[in-house]
């Protein structure tokens, strides 16, 4: 990640997210603080009702009652207009941010995802956005309704007795105080809560998924003690949070009290000795009972503030993670070609100090049909990766019809090379989105056209709703081969100029594989093909050989040409020859 930007910064940048709703935050605002006014105002009256009764002016009581009722009707109304229009704005800023998340998530590069795990971008996906989501959305106009109501209650209080007013006003502190200090122990303590809670997700939704496992090396007993700790961890944790609340809720509800008995006690004798009207009095208690929430709710506020403020920081490096592979200033489409690939001194690593690929010169012919072979690890994947710009080489370069790959745009680079991977992911969508996926505005023939290239209509057809099968999680419900054969439809559907498999048919029985051959055969036609493969089957189909050996290219050739000069072929040839012959007789 970058470097974290500076606590004041992140807090102004949060901050920024509610720009472009300037204008509903200052309507909700008025609202809110006019919502606080009217209560301000209708608690006074019920003080002057008191004193109406204590002068015995009962004329007076019909018009305060209405009065009383009247601002009731504005703060209600005045109330509703703010719950509505912040409301809305909140799950707009919301939106916003997840946005702008989502967007950065999808524009990163596969090096990013290669340094980070998962579970710590979902979590900052969601769990650091829920953080900072509420404190944009509500944050600053609870703010100023707190700030105001105490500012207001203070003001009239202190215009009515500035004695009394002092000893109201000196619960604040302490109340303040000790707000914050709950919402500061119990905060980190609630996110251990969530943490070990992804645990216990963790641990049943690895025992679900891997369930064949499990059960098959009989370790249901140890899963579910393992389960166990884990859940045990929460209701530890859950019961220590419990604890801290069994002791703040109540002590937040005490301090108030203290202030209510001295006010009792000093304001009851200025009412006897008549220094206090008996209205007065009343409104005192009103006031302190009002100022209660604010102050607790404030001394939250600051809690809130700083959790979103560090949250907002971690989505933030996410957003200021620069995108290493992007267009480049300047980047123009793919001209049209034929397909000719050519890597010109590549060195390429992962780690730039770490080179897997070494001064690679490699020239393949439009159209041709390419055989990547090497032994695990020798760089096959790696070199392929290099085409569609997956990362970029550290030295030479790789070109297309004689442009560099960096200097077009990816989006018009990845649509003319279609990438099928050994087990390819597929979307829980129709086996129709998913071969469309490349190309969303595929007709329905385009499609049938595709998976027919693909020899995967056959089995689709047979799939209970055909083309609008759900494809369950993780393609559960079809098998590798069908699988694969989906994503070579998908790979063609774009009609792409090159065509990269890799591994493409390592993981499937030998039947299946000679359909897959059989559909690559013609999906290859017309196309530069580089098939990354170990059986001799799928080699056959090859123009060409070319022989990868610990990231440099060691041989290349024909079949005939490496069965008499390259090891590594031999190797593949001896295996290889049995399988076509066993290949030969199933299919
Ligand atoms: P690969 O290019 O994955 O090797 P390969 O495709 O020839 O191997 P296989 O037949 O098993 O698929 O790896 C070359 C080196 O690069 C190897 O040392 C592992 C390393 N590597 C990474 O460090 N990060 C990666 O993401 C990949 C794919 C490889
Ligand atoms: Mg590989």
């Amino acid at each position: 990640m970058v470097e974290t930007p500076r606590y004041r910064t992140t807090f102004v940048r949060l901050i920024g997210f509610l720009r472009p709703y300037k204008l509903s935050m200052g309507i909700s605002i008025v609202l809110a603080v006019g919502s606080q006014a009217a209560g301000i105002a209708g608690t006074f009256l019920a003080g002057s009702v008191a004193d109406a009764l204590h002068h015995r002016e009962h004329h007076l009581l019909p018009w305060l009652v209405a009065a009383i009722l009247a601002l009731g009707v504005v703060r209600a109304a005045t109330m509703a207009g703010r719950r509505l229009i912040a409301g809305k704005q909140a799950l707009a800023v919301e939106l916003d941010m997840r946005t702008a998340v989502y967007a950065k998530l999808v524009r990163l590069s596969f090096g990013f995802y290669d340094r980070h795990q998962t579970g710590q971008l979902m979590s900052r996906a969601t769990v650091d956005l829920q953080g900072v989501r509420f404190f944009l959305g509500y944050g600053l106009i609870f703010f100023f309704q707190h700030i105001f109501t105490i500012a207001g209650v203070a003001l009239v209080v202190f215009f009515i007795d500035w004695k009394l007013a002092l000893i109201s006003i000196a619960i604040s502190p302490a109340l303040i105080a000790v707000a914050y200090r709950y919402s500061h122990v119990s905060h980190p303590l609630l996110r251990d809560v969530q943490q070990k809670m992804a645990d216990v997700a963790t641990v049943a939704e690895e025992n679900i998924v891997g369930v064949h496992v499990v059960k098959s090396f009989a370790q249901e007993g140890a899963e579910q003690t393992k389960f166990e700790h884990r859940s045990e961890a929460v209701f530890g944790l859950s019961v220590k949070a419990n604890r801290q609340r069994a002791f703040y809720v109540p002590m937040l509800s005490f301090l108030p009290l203290l202030a209510q008995a001295a006010i009792l006690v000093v304001g009851g004798r200025m009412v006897a000795h008549g220094s206090l009207s008996v209205g007065s009095f009343v409104r005192f208690n009103l006031f302190l009972a009002m100022l209660v929430m604010p102050l607790r709710s404030l001394g939250m506020w600051i809690g809130q503030a700083q959790r979103a403020t560090a949250s907002g920081e971690r989505i933030f490096q996410v957003i200021d993670e620069p995108e290493e592979i992007s267009d480049t200033p300047g980047a123009h489409d793919l001209p049209a070609g034929s397909g000719r690939i050519a890597f010109e001194s590549v060195t390429f690593g992962y780690d730039a100090a770490r080179p897997v690929l070494h001064d690679i010169d490699l020239e393949l012919e439009a159209g041709k049909v390419v055989a990547l072979i090497g032994h695990t690890g020798a760089g096959k994947t790696s070199l392929a990766s290099l085409i569609p710009r997956f990362y970029d080489v550290q030295h030479g370069s790789v070109s297309i019809d004689g442009v560099d790959v960096r200097e077009v745009t990816l989006a018009s680079l990845r649509r003319e090379i279609g990438v099928i991977a050994q087990d390819p992911f597929l979307f829980s969508a129709t086996v129709r989105e998913n071969i469309a996926f490349g190309r969303p505005d595929a007709t329905d023939e385009d499609v049938v056209r595709a998976a027919h290239l693909a020899q995967a209509s056959e089995f689709i057809e047979t799939l209970p709703e055909g083309y609008d099968t759900v494809i369950g999680e993780r393609g559960i419900t079809l098998s590798g081969g069908q699988r694969q054969r989906v994503a070579i439809a998908r790979a063609l559907v774009v009609d792409p100029r090159i065509l990269i498999l890799d591994d493409a048919t390592a993981s499937v029985d030998a039947t299946t594989e000679a359909k897959i051959r059989e559909g690559l055969r013609e999906a290859m036609r017309d196309r530069t093909t580089i098939i990354i493969a170990h059986r001799l089957s799928t080699i056959a189909l090859a123009d060409e050989i070319v022989v990868l050996d610990d990231g440099r290219v060691v041989a290349r050739g024909t079949q005939e040409d490496l069965a008499e000069s390259n090891d590594v072929y031999r190797e593949i040839h001896e295996h290889g020859m049995l399988e076509r012959v066993f290949t030969e007789e199933v299919a």
